[in-house]
């Protein structure tokens, strides 16, 4: 009932036991002229995708696997919604970073927080029950696509999922609400606050023209961010990489670093390959 409300952004759910994809669902609707606020859940997916051809993997009823369809360049008169410049929509996956990281931290209990651009974290507990602040590990990742002028962004995340059922990584460990010590391993209360959340910041988000300062998600994001103040290395396609510590995200997004050498950078999530 939460989910299907009147006038609420999430106008149609399509519950699939089994898909190739979320993504490649919504997209393949968007193409066909689905309105804005599909939602595709899927229990178990065949090729999940991950950014840059890489792949997403989640065994059957261990985690949530999802996927939303937006129109973010269509006016909503009847919202009140203006059109956001397509230079914006860079947004929407770290939108919906924040909103994930909102809906674990109120629902699961933990602390989660993003790694630039759109990885979700959450810290496990030490080894042995030893007290301190253990390991950080990929809880949620986040994928955006563009679609015949929609925009669909997909998530995975683990919430029951086992150390033995997650992929080897070549980048942060994979780990699971469970394994972080969540106080809940019930999917349902995770994905209503999740869509709620995304919904609340999509609107305030559409309303303000796409503008991350004006309402109030930079300072969200920023607040978030395990990334800002850590020392970074970001691959960027063609080669290069980007070496310093992270000052912070600016108005579009941007990762800025600061060089050894005093000079600055600054990195569109769209750029990169990997950052360590
Ligand atoms: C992401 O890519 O993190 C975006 C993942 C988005 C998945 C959702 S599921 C619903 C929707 N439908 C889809 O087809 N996709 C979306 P990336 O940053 O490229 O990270 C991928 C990397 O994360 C892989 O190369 C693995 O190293 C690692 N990985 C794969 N499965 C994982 C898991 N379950 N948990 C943590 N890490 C994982």
């Amino acid at each position: 009932r939460a989910l299907i409300v009147p006038g609420g952004l999430w106008r149609r759910l399509d519950l699939r036991a089994e898909t190739e994809s979320t993504n490649a669902d919504a997209t393949g609707a968007a193409r066909d002229g689905e309105p804005e606020g599909l939602v595709v859940v899927a229990e178990w997916q065949d090729s999940g995708r991950g950014r840059l051809g890489r792949r997403w993997v989640s065994p059957p009823g261990a985690g949530l696997t999802l996927s939303v369809l937006l129109r973010p360049g269509d006016q909503a008169p009847q919202r009140s919604w203006p059109a956001v410049p397509r230079t914006r929509w860079g947004w929407l996956p770290l939108l919906t970073g924040v909103a994930v990281g909102e809906a674990v931290d109120r629902v699961a209990g933990l602390h989660a927080t993003l790694k630039w651009p759109n990885d979700v974290l959450v810290r496990q507990p030490q080894p042995g029950g030893a007290m301190g602040r253990g390991a950080e590990g990929k809880c949620a990742g986040v994928l955006a696509e563009v679609a015949a002028d929609a925009v669909v962004v997909g998530v995975g995340l683990n919430v029951t999922t086992r150390a033995d059922e997650l992929p080897p990584t070549d980048g942060l460990p994979a780990t699971s609400l469970r394994l972080a010590g969540s106080s809940s391993a019930d999917r349902d209360p995770l994905l209503r606050a999740l869509l709620r959340g995304l919904a609340g910041w999509y609107g305030r988000w559409r309303a303000a023209s796409g503008d991350a300062e004006e309402c109030g998600l930079l300072a969200a994001y920023r607040g978030a961010c395990a990334t800002i103040d850590r020392m970074v290395s970001v691959q960027v396609p063609g080669g290069g990489a980007v070496t310093g510590r992270a000052r912070t995200v600016d108005a579009d997004g941007q990762l800025v670093i600061r060089r050894e050498d005093g000079t600055e950078a600054r990195v569109s999530a769209g750029d990169v390959l990997h950052v360590r």
